[in-house]
Formats: C-alpha cells, sequence, structure tokens
C-alpha cells in the first residue's frame, strides 16, 4: 500500500463552484446523479483532473454536457477537462445494504445512513475527496421513506423527494444524508443575535422517550459557545440522528450530525451516570465541530489534530463548567495515561501531527485527539486566559471559510500575543511523552528546583529537543498552609532551575497541579511526603495524584517484593474517604486502584517483566485487605450516600460513584447480601449495572446475569453492557473462555460494532484474562479479528491495537503474540487498515 507524507501535500487543480446531487435511493442499487461545476484553481500546478472515487460502478459521465469515457485508475478516475470551468455530470450506482463496512452510504436496520470522515465520500461518487476541497452542496434525496434528510437547510419536500441546500463551503467528508422511518424530539434554540433554529432529535421509533437529555445537551452547548468563544449557530435547522450501526462514537455533519446510538439515547432505567455524562460530552463535542472543523476545517488529514485536538479541549472545558472541573480533570488524566501514554510508549507512537500515513483511520488515536487536547491546554496556561480568547478570536475571523494547518493556528496565537511560539509548535511534531525528572535543594530560605526533561526514542524520531513545558507549582509549609499559591513556571532548556526565595521553614512543593503538561513526572518522593500532600494539597489534581501514588507504590512492592500494604496508605485513604468536606465523586476517585495495565507499564518501566497474573492477584488482594481495613465505615458511607429521585447531574452521580465504590468492597465481606439487595430495589441503570458489577467482582450474580438478561433482551444499549460486564469481570484462568461462549450468543453479532466491542474489547481491556499464560486469548482475538476484516476493516485496525503492547512481557507472551500477529498479516485479502497497524506493531 501507498504510504501519503505530509510534505508532499499539493493543492488539487480545481476550485468547486457547486455540487448538485440527487440519489435515488434502493438497498442494492441507489443511484447518485452528480452535477458539479469546476474551475481552474490559480494556485495549484498540478492540473491533472483526478476523481476519487472507490466501490463505484459509473453508469455515465460527461463534460459539458458531451459524454466521455473517464480512464478508470487505481482509488478514481482522471480525464481529460477544457481550460476554463466546465460543468462535470455524473451517474453511479451503489449499493448501501452490502456495505458492512459503515463508511459511505450504508444500511442499519432499514434507515440509509452515511460516514464520509475521513474518505468516505468517494464511496457515494466521483469527487475530489479531499478536505482542502469547499464547496456549497444542493441535495436532492428521492425515496419511498417518511424521513429524507441531508445537510443545511430544507428547500422543497414533496411525495417521496426532498431538497436540502447548505449554504456554507464545506468538504466532502461533511457531507450526510439520512433516510427512514424516524421520528423525531423536536426542540428550538434562540440564539444570540435572535434567530430561531429549529432542533430536532431522530430516532428508530420506540425510543423517542430516549432523547430528552440529549436535547438539552444540545441547548446547553449551543449557549456555551455563544458565551465562552463567542460563536453563533448559522443554519436554520440542527438535526441529530441516532444509528444503531457506527463505527465511533458520532460525526459532526453540517448541520445533520450521526450519532451512534449509544452516544445518545438515554433514560434513567437504561443509561449510567457514566453513560450521561459521556453522552453530554459528545453532543457538546459534535456541536463545537460547527466552528472548530466545520467552518475552518483542516488543509489535509495530517492537521486532524488542528479540529480534533481544539474540540476536545473545548468539550472538556464545557464538561468542567457543566460539572465539576476538579473531577473532570482527574478523569482526563486517566484517561490520557491509559491510551495516550501506552501510545506513546510503544510501537504505535507518532506525533500529534503526524508525517505520514497509509490509512488515515488508522489516526483518529488518543495521540491526536487527547495529546493534542493537552496542547491546547498548555497554550492557554502559558499565554492566559485574555491572551487565549483574543488568539481564538483572531484564528475565526482571519480563516472562517477556509481550510487550514497548525501553521495558520498558532500564528493567530503569534500576532495575538506577539509571542514566538517556534519552540511551542515541537509538541505537535515530536512525538513520545516526556519525562521530566525533580531535584530539590534547600538553603536559608531558598527552595530551588531544579528540571532535566528527556524524551525516550519513538519509531522513527531518535534524537528528541527540549519542549517548552508550563510546570504549575505551589509550595505547602510543614504546618500544611499553601505559602506559595500556584505558579506557572515555564522551562524550554533540557535542565532549568526555578528558585522561590524567602521561605521561612523548608516547605513541600506540589509539582504539576492540575497535570499542567502530559509529561511523566520523576521525583524521589516518599510516602510520608505523599500522605502528607494528599491530606492537605490545595489543589484537586495533586491530592488525587499523591493518592493515587501511595496506592501504585503499595501495589508495586507487593508485586516485586511480596511485601503487606503499609498502614501509612490504608490510613490515607481512610481519612480522604471519611472527609465529607470532599466531594463524593472525589472520593470515589481516590479509593480507586490503579489499572493493571498501568502497573504492568510501571513494572516494565522499572525494569521488571509484568506478570500479569501477579499483578491481578496483589489488586484482588489490596482490595481484600482495603475491604477489612475499611470495614467500620464502609456500612455508614454506604448508608449516607444514598441518593433520591435519580437526576443525572454531577451531585447525584458523585455520590452514587461513592456508593457503588463503597459497595464493590463491601461485597468482599457480606457475601454480596447488600449489592443483592440493591439490585433488587435499584430504579435506575447505574444502581442496577453497579450492584451486578460488585456481586460479579465478588465472584457472584449468577442469577442475577441471567434476570438482567431476561429483562433487558429486547434492548440492544443495555445487552451490551451485559455481555461487556461478564468478560470484564471473568477471572483470568476463564476471560477467553467467557468471550467464546458470548460470540456464540444468539444476540452475538460482529456486523455492530457496539456488540463487538462490548465482547472483544472487554476481552482486551481484561489485563490478567487477555494475557493469560495460555495464550487462549490471543489465539481467540486473532481468529475474530481474521473474519472482522472482511466485514469492517476500521474497527478490525482499531482492536488490533490490543496487541500494541506485547514487547513489556516475557519471551513466551511475546512469541504468543508475534505469531498471532503475523497470522493475521498472512491472511489473503487483509484490509490497507488492518495490514498497516499489524505492520507498525510487529516493527
Ligand atoms: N470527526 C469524527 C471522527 C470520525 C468518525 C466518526 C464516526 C465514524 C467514523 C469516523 N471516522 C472519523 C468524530 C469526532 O471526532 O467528532
Ligand atoms: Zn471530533
Amino acid at each position: 500500500p501507498q504510504t501519503i507524507y505530509l510534505k508532499d501535500y499539493t493543492p488539487f487543480g480545481y476550485r468547486i463552484e457547486s455540487v448538485d446531487l440527487t440519489f435515488r435511493l434502493h438497498p442494492t442499487a441507489t443511484r447518485v446523479i452528480s452535477k458539479i461545476v469546476f474551475a481552474p484553481n490559480p494556485e495549484a500546478t498540478d492540473k491533472r483532473f483526478f476523481l476519487h472515487g472507490e466501490e463505484l460502478e459509473l453508469i455515465s459521465a460527461t463534460v459539458n454536457g458531451d459524454p466521455i469515457t473517464p480512464r478508470l485508475v487505481e482509488g478514481g478516475l482522471e480525464a481529460d477537462v477544457p481550460e476554463g470551468p466546465f460543468i462535470w455530470e455524473a451517474e453511479v450506482e451503489i449499493s448501501p445494504q452490502t456495505n458492512t463496512a459503515l463508511e459511505g452510504l450504508y444500511m442499519s436496520n432499514g434507515m440509509y445512513s452515511t460516514q464520509c470522515e475521513a474518505e468516505g465520500f468517494r464511496k457515494i461518487t466521483y469527487y475530489p475527496d479531499r478536505p482542502d476541497v469547499m464547496a456549497v452542496f444542493t441535495v436532492r434525496v428521492e425515496g419511498d421513506l417518511p424521513v429524507l434528510l441531508s445537510n443545511g437547510n430544507p428547500v422543497e419536500r414533496g411525495a417521496g423527494f426532498a431538497v436540502w441546500h447548505d449554504p456554507w463551503p464545506k468538504p466532502s467528508y461533511l457531507f450526510a444524508l439520512v433516510a427512514g422511518e424516524l421520528i423525531n424530539h423536536p426542540d428550538t434554540f434562540t440564539t444570540k443575535s435572535g434567530r430561531e433554529v429549529e432542533l430536532n432529535i431522530w430516532v428508530r421509533p420506540g425510543d423517542e422517550d430516549k432523547c430528552a437529555f440529549g436535547m438539552e445537551a444540545l441547548k446547553k452547548s449551543m449557549k456555551w459557545d455563544e458565551d465562552t468563544y463567542g460563536r453563533e449557530y448559522d443554519l436554520d435547522i440542527f438535526n441529530i440522528v441516532a444509528v444503531d450501526d457506527f463505527n465511533m462514537g458520532a460525526m459532526e455533519n453540517k448541520g445533520l450530525n450521526i450519532f451512534n446510538s449509544s452516544c445518545v439515547l438515554t433514560s434513567k432505567e437504561t443509561s449510567t451516570d457514566a453513560n450521561f455524562e459521556r453522552i453530554e460530552g459528545i453532543i457538546a463535542h459534535e456541536y463545537f465541530h460547527n466552528w472548530t472543523g466545520n467552518r475552518i476545517t483542516c488543509r489535509d488529514w495530517f492537521q486532524l489534530c488542528l479540529k480534533e485536538g481544539l474540540t476536545v479541549y473545548r468539550d472538556q472545558m464545557f464538561s468542567g463548567d457543566m460539572r465539576s472541573h476538579a473531577v473532570k480533570r482527574i478523569e482526563e488524566v486517566m484517561i490520557l495515561r491509559a491510551r495516550q501514554f501506552r501510545e506513546d510508549n510503544g510501537p504505535l507512537a507518532h506525533p500529534v501531527r503526524p508525517e505520514s500515513f497509509v490509512e488515515i483511520n488508522n489516526f483518529y488515536t488518543a495521540t491526536v485527539y487527547e495529546k493534542g487536547a493537552e496542547i491546547i491546554g498548555m497554550l492557554r496556561r502559558l499565554i492566559g486566559d485574555e491572551a487565549y480568547r483574543k488568539g481564538c478570536d483572531l484564528y475565526f475571523d482571519r480563516h472562517d471559510g477556509q481550510a487550514v494547518t497548525i501553521e495558520d493556528w498558532l500564528k493567530a496565537f503569534e500576532d495575538a500575543t506577539g509571542r514566538d511560539l517556534a519552540q511551542f509548535k515541537q509538541w505537535y511534531s515530536q512525538a513520545g511523552t516526556p519525562r521530566l525528572k525533580m531535584e530539590e535543594s534547600w538553603d536559608d530560605g531558598t527552595l530551588t528546583l531544579t528540571f532535566t526533561q528527556s524524551t525516550p526514542p519513538t519509531p522513527g524520531q531518535s534524537g528528541k529537543k527540549p519542549q517548552v513545558i508550563p510546570i504549575a507549582v505551589g509550595l505547602i509549609s510543614p504546618n500544611g498552609d499553601e505559602v506559595v499559591p500556584t505558579t506557572v513556571l515555564e522551562m524550554t532548556e533540557a535542565q532549568q532551575s526555578f528558585t522561590f526565595e524567602g521561605l521561612g521553614a523548608r516547605p513541600v512543593a506540589s509539582v504539576l497541579r492540575d497535570f499542567s503538561a502530559p509529561v511523566i513526572l520523576e521525583r524521589e518522593i516518599d510516602n510520608d511526603t505523599r500522605a502528607f500532600l494528599l491530606a492537605h494539597d490545595t489543589d484537586p489534581f495533586q491530592k488525587w495524584e499523591m493518592g493515587r501514588a501511595l496506592a501504585k507504590d503499595t501495589l508495586m512492592s507487593m508485586i516485586v517484593k511480596g511485601t503487606k500494604p503499609s498502614f501509612a496508605y490504608l490510613d490515607a485513604i481512610k481519612s480522604v474517604l471519611v472527609d465529607d468536606g470532599l466531594d463524593p465523586a472525589f472520593r470515589a476517585l481516590s479509593l480507586g486502584l490503579p489499572a493493571q495495565d498501568d502497573l504492568a507499564q510501571s513494572l516494565f518501566d522499572a525494569g521488571v517483566t509484568p506478570d500479569p497474573q501477579r499483578i491481578f492477584e496483589a489488586r484482588e488482594e489490596l482490595r481484600h485487605l482495603l475491604s477489612a481495613h475499611l470495614r467500620e465505615v464502609l456500612p455508614a458511607l454506604y448508608k449516607e450516600n444514598e441518593t433520591g429521585a435519580f437526576v443525572p447531574d454531577a451531585e447525584g452521580s458523585g455520590k452514587r460513584s461513592l456508593r457503588l465504590a463503597v459497595l464493590s468492597l463491601l461485597s468482599l465481606r457480606d457475601e454480596g447480601v447488600t449489592a443483592r439487595a440493591l439490585y433488587k430495589r435499584a430504579d435506575n441503570m447505574t444502581e442496577q449495572a453497579g450492584a451486578l458489577q460488585a456481586l460479579l467482582s465478588a465472584g457472584l450474580g449468577t442469577e442475577e446475569l441471567q434476570a438482567f438478561e431476561a429483562q433487558w433482551k429486547g434492548d440492544r444499549l443495555v445487552m451490551d453492557k451485559w455481555f461487556t460486564m461478564q468478560v470484564a469481570s471473568a477471572v483470568p484462568e476463564t476471560a477467553a473462555q467467557v468471550a467464546e461462549t458470548l460470540s456464540r450468543h444468539p444476540a452475538f453479532t460482529n456486523k455492530n460494532p457496539n456488540r463487538f466491542r462490548a465482547v472483544f474489547g472487554a476481552l482486551s481491556a481484561n489485563h490478567a484474562g487477555f494475557h493469560h499464560e495460555s495464550g487462549a486469548a490471543y489465539r481467540l482475538l486473532a481468529d475474530q479479528l481474521i473474519t472482522l476484516d472482511a466485514i469492517n476493516p476500521q474497527i478490525t485496525a482499531r482492536m488490533s491495537g490490543a496487541f500494541e503492547t506485547w514487547k513489556r512481557y516475557d519471551a513466551d507472551r511475546q512469541d504468543m503474540i508475534r505469531a498471532e500477529l503475523e497470522r493475521i498479516l498472512a491472511t489473503p485479502g487483509l484490509s490497507r487498515d488492518t495490514t498497516e497497524m499489524v505492520s507498525r506493531i510487529l516493527a
């Protein structure tokens, strides 16, 4: 397969003045008729007229009305065209019904839906399917279906047809069409300039009572973007559609967002607090793309972080404003470390702005999204809130309607602040997580902090340069008072010292507050100092971090040295847990233990080959010890945190998360009595699933699992939870068997990405089960991926990332994984997506 390079970018030879599309819908023979007005692009030198096209049957083509026979070439067609403006017309036939890859136009439960990002439009018609070609679209949809939707505003509606016009120029990846028997949940929003916008969430009949929360989230997002970024919505209508078969979470198509039904539908009976929180964030994310992604888009796919990093940052800030910034930040960092640090540490490491790719779908990664968002957070921390807003305003003013680059983004901030961001830009080009070593010295009232930064080599990048690292620091005096509030130190050198003078007694430094940079901080710190900061730090992130560091240190010693947990850790956690001055959500997070995968990486970094079984056992042992140590406080905590009527807000969900964390420990002591009682009484999915989870993690819950299935067998989204819970809670020696048995359950299908992920995503996330010494899980996943590749390459490639950490483990496990990866790679006709991913993992 061909590798595409950032350095090879050239503009397309033609501009598009208008696009008219007609769709004659048919499950296996949809006709797409296109009329496109092209004109030469004066900025381009390469005048080759090449249109992308894949899996299309060309029926006819004309240029200025004259029939032509284009040359069909790899990935599209070429034609000889006039020198001036001309009209291209073509008719193609496609088969949505047989499109199981869920890219282009496809069918899901009898409805037509599209997914065009990144390069799916070329499966709909011949077109310059690249983000820098922006055009105004008019779309006529013909079909015997009650709801016919496309982008923009509705123009005309008649029996069996609808016409839509989108006045805003857009790239083809934002095109969307939906048709089917759908019901809408309607509402309106009045923008700050007084325009009334019609809002709809479209769902399958039966789901209409699951839209209210999503609609509120949408209206809050619209208001927030006006208040926070001054960005107003720009069409008369905003439609959201829920689709069951969908590769990712959601898609920001202009005026017609399409959502995985798991990311929009909610009810207290079927959705957990975590679902509500995630859905609010995703609805915001897709809405925010209207400005960061749609009005201003990417010049090419290497610039993906331009829209994704920025939009993730915006949705994170929105969620913090709607809920709790402290809790959100801790959750963000947990995700960043679990996914992005993991990626940065392995064979798939790549810069936030990659320099080459084979298949762009493989670069919708935690690095592009989450590290991309961290970069925006660092930029803001360095320049301050006001300058950040000024820079954003300039960016929006300057580039509205354009397809731009990271250079354009940074230039807006350079111009708004007068600051040179050349060194800062390295965050986009240098892969790997910087290690930040800190040493302290104390001399007569002066504390000196000396930092040394280094970034390990990553594939294709050996020598790394120093980066700009904002380090937020506060100082706490020995009596627990904060003597120096948060100060941002700006590190630019490989090694740099910062002094704090005029201090009375030697303070304790709280470093990397609010996780001010995506780095790994290495400092000599003993458990007493950690416990001190856990008790006294005013920065919630650092407070949590110290508890987590204590837990990690405890587990690492148990694993490596076989020691028993110290009372220092157990007591410190107990005091956080019973401190009712602290947010219950924070207390729940503090009770959580580091994930097994995280421990495996830390052991590997410390030069110890991780033994997944031993990690599992140590974590279980610590859970039992915690349960014993906290036995006197658990029942009261369980009682105190009972909530009244279910409201999916921060307060209610915080209490429930603490109560369920407590229940999980209680279940290790009371044979599941409390959890069973909650399971029976629960009137909401948070508590029903939480109680079942608590039972399963105590080795109980067989009857409840059956009852759960009987109750929910008609609800796809709830059944996904049923599948996941069993695989996630299986003990190491049975995990593969459980997943294998579930893959033969009548409700299992590999055509639905949610269901496939529910079983096999859960298997790869069950660390000790996935890495069981038998290799059974490796074999099972490889078998499944080989079958899935022919159906859905995008999901196959993404799930092959389960093997990315293989070099951490012992020789036997490495041999087994290598053999499975080679077996996948040897599959005849393996997709480009999976070939690229597996080859990179093996390299
Ligand atoms: N911009 C979208 C990314 C995306 C996607 C979404 C659904 C299915 C396939 C997809 N490929 C790429 C989603 C987002 O980040 O907002
Ligand atoms: Zn996005």
